[in-house]
């Protein structure tokens, strides 16, 4: 029996090593990969999160905490991501320049590879040019855009500025998410969509390619 409990303190602790066994042991159990990410290592971040804004700890904490979450999701991700799917279509992602928080937006990226995209994933501090040049190189369907700083989300307008300036805007759909962004920012930004959360920005992305 899972003990997500358990995956989820062990990511807390940052403890990468027994995140990956604890993971593997319940991929062995048969216990499917998406409960634990949910249950075990969402969950645990989640209290990491909570603890980080009430300073109960500190950026060094949290930062342990997320390489476990890493770790946790790099042995998920094959299950997470369905094979022998052709892709349904190419969606290049990133989080904006500025930022380098990127947990959000490598699940919103194995969410969207299970759904059968080819996704490009441009890391982190990514500018404008770089979404906008990758989508031409790629022949891109989607453009995907991650936020976590109220500072940085502005950039996503770079973003949808940059395709206009360059011609190429009516080519691409522009999706945004992460924590502070919002569906009234999508529609001030003249962004195509906004998600919630890594799954239904999957779902969207599919809804997108198939209108
Ligand atoms: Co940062 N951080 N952080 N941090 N950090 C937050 C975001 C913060 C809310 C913490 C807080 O104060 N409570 C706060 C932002 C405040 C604000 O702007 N309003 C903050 C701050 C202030 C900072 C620094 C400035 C701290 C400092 O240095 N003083 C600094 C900035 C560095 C930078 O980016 N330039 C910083 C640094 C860091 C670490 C490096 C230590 C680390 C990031 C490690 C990494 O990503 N590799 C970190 C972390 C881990 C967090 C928290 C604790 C957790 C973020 C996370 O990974 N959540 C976060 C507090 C919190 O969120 N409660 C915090 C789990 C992840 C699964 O959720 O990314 O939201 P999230 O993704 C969700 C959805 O948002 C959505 O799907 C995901 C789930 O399904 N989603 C999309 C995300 N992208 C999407 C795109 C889509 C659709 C949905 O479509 C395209």
């Amino acid at each position: 029996m899972a003990d997500f409990d358990a995956i989820s303190e062990a990511l807390q602790r940052g403890k990468a090593n027994d995140v990956k066994e604890m993971v593997q042991a319940a991929i062995d159990e048969g216990v499917a990969a998406r409960e634990i990410l949910e249950q075990g290592m969402m969950a645990g971040m989640d209290i990491i999160g909570a603890k980080f804004k009430a300073n109960e700890i500190y950026v060094p904490e949290v930062l342990i905490a997320a390489r476990a979450m890493s770790a946790g999701i790099e042995i998920l991700r094959p299950l997470l991501v369905s094979q022998d799917v052709k892709p349904r279509g190419t969606i290049v992602i990133g989080t904006v320049k500025g930022d380098l928080h990127d947990i959000g937006k490598n699940l919103v990226r194995m969410m969207m590879e299970g759904k059968g995209f080819n996704v490009v994933d441009l890391g982190t501090d990514v500018s404008a040019d770089a979404f906008v040049d990758s989508a031409e190189e790629n022949g891109a369907d989607i453009i995907c855009c991650s936020a976590l700083l109220t500072t940085t989300m502005t950039e996503m307008k770079t973003v949808v500025d940059q395709a206009t300036e360059k011609g190429v805007r009516d080519k691409y759909k522009i999706m945004v998410g992460g924590a502070p962004v919002t569906q009234q920012f999508c529609e001030t930004i003249g962004a195509d969509a906004y998600t919630p959360d890594a799954a239904s920005a999957a779902e969207k992305a599919v809804e997108l390619v198939s209108a």
